[in-house]
């Protein structure tokens, strides 16, 4: 059922910082060539410090952890979004599936990786408090740390962080007092607990996972910022209609890409990347 990659394993095997990155963002979250760039420049960035990639998808029947390249691109070509719900049933049907967060710290914590990279989790979505994203849930399950700019912009912050303190998951801030709203550094909403360094935050997980938390999000503010982010993500959110489900996420982003004349899609590779490069600073950290 799971393969991981014989790079991923060896690298595990000799304590090497190993970064699992999700792909959902390829199939779903952004359009081409962003998204092969956005992948492409995580696995580079992990690399570049040393570390090892772990791109997670549902292909030929099985959970795989660590791709090759042409693996990435029949991701992007055409992949249904698998959560940790559909696993099994995409498995089973041998669909080509991108995993979300959730489905990819599923896998992460099945093949004994620790770290994780994204651009922003899931949660509450604004105006609609019934859908939530099962990222929430499966954070307070599987213990990786999940290094990501805040949540996406579509959702409600404030809501997304109550369930997460009712879920007793730790939210450190990286170098930040507060939550970032992936393309602001500024939320409005506290972090759990901020944290310093590579160092800083890696003694931070080593703790927190000493003393039974499971999921640990890393919230580490964006590089750039896009003006007038939060309200194309109000406008988006306001012009959903019908649409409902997992159907909801691709669809907000791709009008918040509309709205900002496709900036924000340049800004959203960026962020990823960056993102990953501190997921394996941290990781190196936490190994050393
Ligand atoms: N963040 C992005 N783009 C995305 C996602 C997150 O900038 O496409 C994906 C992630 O894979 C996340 C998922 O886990 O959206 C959440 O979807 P849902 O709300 O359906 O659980
Ligand atoms: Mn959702």
């Amino acid at each position: 059922m799971l393969a991981v990659s014989s790079e991923v394993a060896a690298a595990l095997e000799e304590k090497r910082p190993v970064v699992a990155l999700e792909t959902s963002i390829v199939g779903q979250g952004l359009p081409a060539p962003h998204n092969l760039q956005a992948a492409r420049g995580c696995e580079e960035a992990i690399r570049a410090e040393g570390g090892v990639p772990a791109t997670v998808a549902v292909l030929d029947g099985r959970l795989r952890v660590g791709l090759t390249d042409e693996e990435l691109e029949r991701i992007a070509a055409g992949s249904t979004k698998v959560s940790t719900r559909d696993l099994g049933p995409a498995i089973a049907q041998g669909a080509a599936g991108a995993t979300t967060v959730a489905a990819t710290m599923r896998a992460a914590t099945m093949a004994g990786i620790r770290f994780m990279a994204t651009g922003g989790i899931g949660g509450v979505h604004r105006g609609r408090p019934a859908d939530q994203s099962a990222d929430l849930e499966e954070l307070s399950r599987s213990p990786v740390a999940v290094f990501c700019a805040g949540a996406k912009i579509i959702l409600d912050l404030a809501l997304t962080l109550e369930r997460l303190e009712s879920l007793a998951v730790p939210v450190l801030g990286y170098g930040t007092d507060e939550f970032p709203a992936f393309y602001s550094r500024r939320s409005g909403c506290p972090v759990s607990a901020r944290v310093e360094g590579f160092t800083g935050a890696a003694q931070a997980l080593r703790a927190a996972w000493a003393t039974g938390s499971r999921g640990i999000v890393v919230a580490v503010p964006p590089p750039a910022e896009l003006e007038g982010a939060e309200e194309m993500a109000r406008t988006a959110a306001a012009e959903l209609g019908h649409v409902a489900g997992a159907a909801v996420t691709p669809r907000l982003l791709a009008r918040v890409a509309e709205l900002s004349g496709g900036r924000s899609l340049d800004l959203n590779v960026d962020l990823v990347v960056n993102n990953a490069r501190l997921a394996a600073q941290v990781a190196r950290a936490y190994f050393g």
